[in-house]
């Protein structure tokens, strides 16, 4: 394995003022380190299927592609899970959807997961645990989803090795975990892969409304993040325009700001949606005395689901400006 001087980089919130955030801001993260390219590329579609397939990646170029754009979001560290690190993106992919190749194998009756396989392996220095290899599972459901692509692309230009070349799994909504880089197999399951980064990892309890549940690391939590104004500079003269983005497995549907610490929130503007990329808010702050503000954003979704004010990977986000 090779490791990157970007691995688990983190882009500041105040660098991602673009919709779509160029390739060199966007985030990498991996466990083991990058894995050596195989030559040939040995993708495998088996388990509960009606005719196990071997694509070579010039058959996968014959199949129709799709591009969409949408948010990209790493849930931070497995071990600190109610850490929020706001490792976030919104990235343009292409590739094939993965439902063309699970119907050209036929998806047996009782397959209800689908696990999928990267080629890297190794040793996960956190814990020390060795691993064969990264396996994550998505429910069939989603994976069905047309959004779901075997993408050979990133921001209109081959997939850097980095962020998973020649082949990666992108599941718009799910966190980035669940995107595995370097695919070399996909498998239909009756039950979910009993994994390393899937049963051992990648649980939350905190979740779950007992507290012990183990609630799956898959859709994403409503989160945002402030760009501007970034606490790094004082404060330019008011009306200052406080903007960022907003986005979650579900649309966003509200997007409140304070200036005051959450004393106070007001309705901030709010895009629509477009596919599953991230939505841009913004508030026009007139009211600006002088001295420290703690500005907060925080989103809710669709269904009533709202960040936290804290103890959560999407727990409110805040940033401490100088007026
Ligand atoms: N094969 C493989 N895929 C992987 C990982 C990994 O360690 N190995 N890390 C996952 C995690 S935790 C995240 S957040 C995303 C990061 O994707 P990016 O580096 O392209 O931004 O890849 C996911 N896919
Ligand atoms: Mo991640």
């Amino acid at each position: 394995m090779k490791v990157s001087r970007r691995f688990n980089s983190t882009t500041p919130a105040h660098e991602l003022a673009e919709f779509q955030t160029p390739s060199e801001k966007v985030f990498v993260v991996y466990h083991m380190g990058v894995p050596e390219r195989l030559d040939p590329w040995p993708l495998e579609i088996g388990g509960r299927v009606e005719k196990p397939l071997r694509l070579s990646l010039a058959a996968l170029e014959a199949l129709p592609k799709v591009e969409l754009c949408a948010f990209h979001e790493c849930a931070g560290s497995p071990l600190r899970p109610t850490v929020p690190v706001r490792r976030v993106a919104n990235v343009v992919w292409r590739g094939v959807p993965l439902k063309t190749v699970l119907d050209m194998a036929g998806v047996a009756r009782d397959a209800t997961h689908v696990w999928a396989r990267g080629a890297d392996s190794g040793l996960y220095p956190p814990t020390g645990a060795r691993l064969n290899a990264y396996v994550k599972d998505l429910p069939l459901e989603k994976a069905l989803d047309e959004q779901v692509l075997l993408a050979t692309e990133m921001n209109g230009a081959p997939l850097l090795e980095e962020h998973g070349a020649p082949l990666r799994l992108v599941v718009p909504g799910f966190y980035g975990t669940n995107s595995v880089k370097w695919l070399t197999e996909v498998r239909l399951e009756r039950s979910r892969a009993d994994s390393y980064f899937t049963t051992t990892l990648y649980n939350d309890r905190h979740a779950s409304p007992d507290g012990k549940t183990r609630v799956p690391v898959w859709a994403v939590a409503p989160n945002s993040l402030i760009v501007a104004p970034s606490g790094a500079e004082p404060l330019p003269a008011a009306p200052i325009e406080i903007f960022g983005w907003a986005w979650g497995a579900a649309e966003i549907a509200r997007v409140e700001v304070s200036v005051d610490g959450g004393n106070t929130w007001r309705d901030a503007e709010l895009q629509r949606r477009r596919g599953a990329a991230w939505q841009r808010f913004s508030l026009a702050w007139r009211d600006v005395a002088p001295g420290e503000h703690r500005i907060l954003s925080r989103a809710t979704d669709a269904k009533g689901a709202c960040q936290p004010a804290g103890g959560a990977r999407n727990e409110v986000f805040g940033v401490t400006v100088r007026h």
